[in-house]
């Protein structure tokens, strides 16, 4: 198991970095791309190019799938499903639970093992401390297999629905969503009076880690409900102050709408009677 082979579908930038891993780690690995070409670096590195999908998928046991979307996916493996019985399939592709639980079924019903996959990385932290992935499906074949995953980054196991990973995956990136969004205006907002992002940018960087502190709070009081408990920044408060949030952006000439939409929540909560809570509260609107 140490240096067992793998096969990769998908050389964009993400492939090339998991074919990477594969191959310094030891792994005979090979690969295949839909455009020609994007293989040869990893020849160079002793990767095997495959003539097609099918020949690619025949080649291991275990396939590992980074392609652009899982319309894609099906793109790639409808033709040559047939080729997968026996096998186990790891895709590592970004996509949503339901499609991941529709693939899952999918691939079964070719006779293979699924794992769904989410890579918390980017391209050149694969392979390093930095990196680390979510799987869900088949424990047995994320036992048999976890030791070739791990050349990736740390390889984090959620249970045996294929919808766990990516459930996980898309919510870490819609947590990253929302910083990126904030950091974004802030930078566009001291940016209107000849501040340089550059300088304000280590100021900002340390205050959004320092207020990641909040975070197990909101979780302790989401998870019981109780919003009002250990509460130090009342919403009603907090909506008092993002008027002016709005307003700061608009006298400095710049368009509120990456941070606007918290704003008819946290008045629509203040409106319910909940201004001596927490902000976590507005969970409560979100839930359909
Ligand atoms: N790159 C990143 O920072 C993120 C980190 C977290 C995980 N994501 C997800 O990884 C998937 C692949 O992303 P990528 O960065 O490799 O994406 P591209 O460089 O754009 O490469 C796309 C590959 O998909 C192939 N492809 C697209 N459509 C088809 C199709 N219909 N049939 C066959 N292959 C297809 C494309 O092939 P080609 O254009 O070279 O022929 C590339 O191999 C993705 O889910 C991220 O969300 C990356």
């Amino acid at each position: 198991m140490s240096n067992s082979p793998v096969t990769l579908l998908g050389l964009g930038a993400m492939g090339k970095a998991l074919a990477t891993a594969f191959l310094t780690g030891g792994h005979p690995t090979t690969v295949w791309n839909r455009t020609p070409g994007k293989a040869e670096p990893l020849v160079a590195l002793g990767a095997t190019d495959a003539a097609g999908a099918a020949e690619a998928v025949a080649a291991n046991e275990l396939v590992v799938v980074c392609l652009l979307d899982y319309a894609s996916v099906r793109d790639v493996l409808g033709p040559v499903a047939g080729a997968l019985r026996g096998r186990t399939l790891v895709n590592l592709t970004n996509g949503t639970p339901a499609q991941a639980r529709e693939m899952a079924e999918w691939v079964a019903a070719q006779g293979a093992a699924y794992l769904d996959g989410g890579i918390m990385a980017i391209p050149p932290g694969i392979g390093t401390e930095h990196a680390f992935l979510l799987y869900s499906g088949d424990q047995g074949a994320f036992d048999t297999h976890r030791p070739v995953l791990e050349r990736l980054g740390r390889a984090h196991f959620l249970g045996r629905d294929a919808g766990l990973a990516p459930l996980f995956d898309i919510a870490l990136l819609s947590g990253m969503s929302g910083m990126i969004a904030g950091a974004l205006h802030a930078l566009a907002l001291v940016g209107t009076e000849n501040v340089a992002a550059t300088e304000f940018a280590p100021m900002l960087q340390g205050w959004i880690t320092a207020m990641t502190i909040g975070i197990p709070l909101y979780a302790e009081q989401i998870d019981s409900g109780d919003y009002a408990h250990g509460v130090v920044s009342n919403v009603g408060m907090q909506a008092a102050a993002y008027v002016n949030l709005i307003r700061a952006a608009e006298d400095q000439g710049i368009s509120p709408e990456l941070i606007a939409p918290l704003k008819p929540l946290m008045d629509r909560r203040v409106a319910a009677g909940h201004a001596h809570e927490d902000l976590s509260g507005l969970v409560e609107l979100l839930r359909k």
